[in-house]
């Protein structure tokens, strides 16, 4: 139960809320930051203050717009064959192998900036920028490249040693005000090398730690506070992939945040948590809206409970969480299996056992019951608005762990297949 959304619904109490909203709404969001900037959270308070609902209504509903319709255009800079394209291919969700794929090549495939708009959300775009060091690559890349303010932010691409090309990007992009993030690739092949030619004192942590030092070292001349990220793009879950991820969610700001959550890749079992954060934090939102909206006379609080409805919004949270019938086929076939072994790990298929949960039910009882204590009498449509918000709740929280058993089994099978 929501005790903020409950009370604000019993007592129309708008002081109550103006004051507890801010910190409130902190403890709500997901670890990495919420939807709402700052400013948007002093207008709602102010709009509580005031006692404007429709002001307050009108700011959440263009915080959610925004979230909705943010682009995100993120530059992927470095040396030619660093794998910049296998790096895009593994943000955007897609085999190497596919047809909307980034190419990967041994011999340098881009020689011109090239957009790669995520395949499931267009206001996403990954930029393969051409490689530097190759004869036909632009004579003076950097001034095209860095000198495109629309990017969001850049990601150097490294896959060897430190090199006098990599610390000219760093210092242009510096010289230029926008973030990087600096990215060593293949560290795959780097621990398999090492521990070819050094089979007796190979330590895997060590040869990593080596790697990250050479990179820190040199950065440091560059910025003072240097971050590298150890990657292999054939092993996306594993090294630090996760952490780039989690680092380029927290630093985005607040309205960037909602769809790079919802396009990224879960790499892991953290980031479904956080994704699991956010859906719900724009289901509190809604709420919000809805209660605070119903304080006019004559507007409906909810439109009843409609099933059809409801089963649409399970698909969505399936969707959001990359376990939609497109995204179950594509998994299937990228680890051999049938799509009926990734449905059998799903309990989010079994739509009408969701809407019949009994902790669904237990719920919405307690909140009529508390409601009744209070007022004697529980209006339907209250009834109904804590119907459904339950079971969206109880379908984000399925739907998230659904996607927590197939992370898992796709772990599973692809280091069976590498046995
Ligand atoms: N072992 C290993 N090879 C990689 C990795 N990333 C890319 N490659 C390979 O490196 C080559 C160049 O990659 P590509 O993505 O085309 O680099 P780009 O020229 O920077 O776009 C290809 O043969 C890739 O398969 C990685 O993380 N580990
Ligand atoms: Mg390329």
């Amino acid at each position: 139960m929501d005790p903020l959304l409950l009370n604000f619904i019993l007592k129309n109490d708008f002081g109550q809320l103006a004051s507890k909203f801010p910190s409130y709404y902190k403890t709500l969001v997901s670890k990495l930051g919420g939807i709402l900037s700052q400013v948007r959270l002093q207008c709602i308070q102010k709009g509580f203050e005031k006692k404007q609902p429709k002001e307050v209504a009108d700011e959440i509903q263009r915080a959610l717009q925004s979230a909705e319709n943010a682009t995100l255009n993120v530059a992927v800079i470095g040396q030619s064959g660093s794998g910049k394209s296998s790096f895009i291919n593994v943000l955007r969700g897609i085999g190497h192998e596919e047809a909307e794929s980034a190419s990967v090549g041994v011999v340098p495939t881009t020689t011109k900036k090239t957009p790669y708009p995520h395949p499931k959300c267009p206001n996403m775009t990954f930029w393969d920028l051409p490689g530097t060091g190759i004869p036909e690559s632009n004579p003076d890349p950097y001034q095209e490249v860095v000198g495109d303010d629309n990017y969001d932010f850049f990601i150097i691409i490294s896959s060897s040693r430190f090199s006098a090309n990599d610390a000219f990007l760093a210092q242009k992009i510096q010289e230029k005000g926008k973030k990087f993030y600096f990215v060593r690739t293949k560290v795959d092949s780097d621990l398999y090398n090492e521990k070819k030619s050094k089979p007796r004192s190979f330590k895997k942590e060590i040869v990593l730690q080596q790697i990250r030092d050479n990179c820190l070292i040199n950065l440091s001349k560059i910025v003072s506070e240097p971050t590298v990220f150890l990657v292999s793009n054939f092993e996306p879950k594993k090294f630090d992939f996760p952490k780039l991820q989690e680092t380029l969610l927290q630093d985005l700001p607040a309205e960037k945040r909602y769809i790079s959550l919802r396009f990224l890749p879960d790499l892991s079992e953290t980031l479904i948590e956080e994704k699991k954060a956010v859906i719900k934090e724009k289901l509190w939102l809604k709420a919000v809206k809805a209660a605070v909206l119903a304080f006019f006379p004559m507007t409906p609080f909810c439109c009843g409970f409609n099933l059809s409805e409801q089963k649409r919004y399970l698909k969505y949270y399936q969707s959001y969480f990359g376990l939609d019938e497109e995204s179950v086929s594509q998994i299937a076939r990228s680890v051999g299996t049938s799509e009926q072994e990734i449905y059998s790990l799903m309990k989010s298929t079994d739509f009408n056992s969701l809407v019949k949960d009994d902790s669904v039910i237990a719920n919405v009882k307690k909140c009529a019951e508390y409601i009744c204590s209070v007022t004697g009498l529980i209006p339907s449509s209250v009834f109904q608005f804590y119907k459904v918000y339950f079971l969206h709740l109880k379908f984000i929280d399925t739907v998230a762990e659904d996607a927590k058993r197939v992370l898992a089994k796709i772990e599973e099978m692809k280091s069976d297949g590498m046995e």
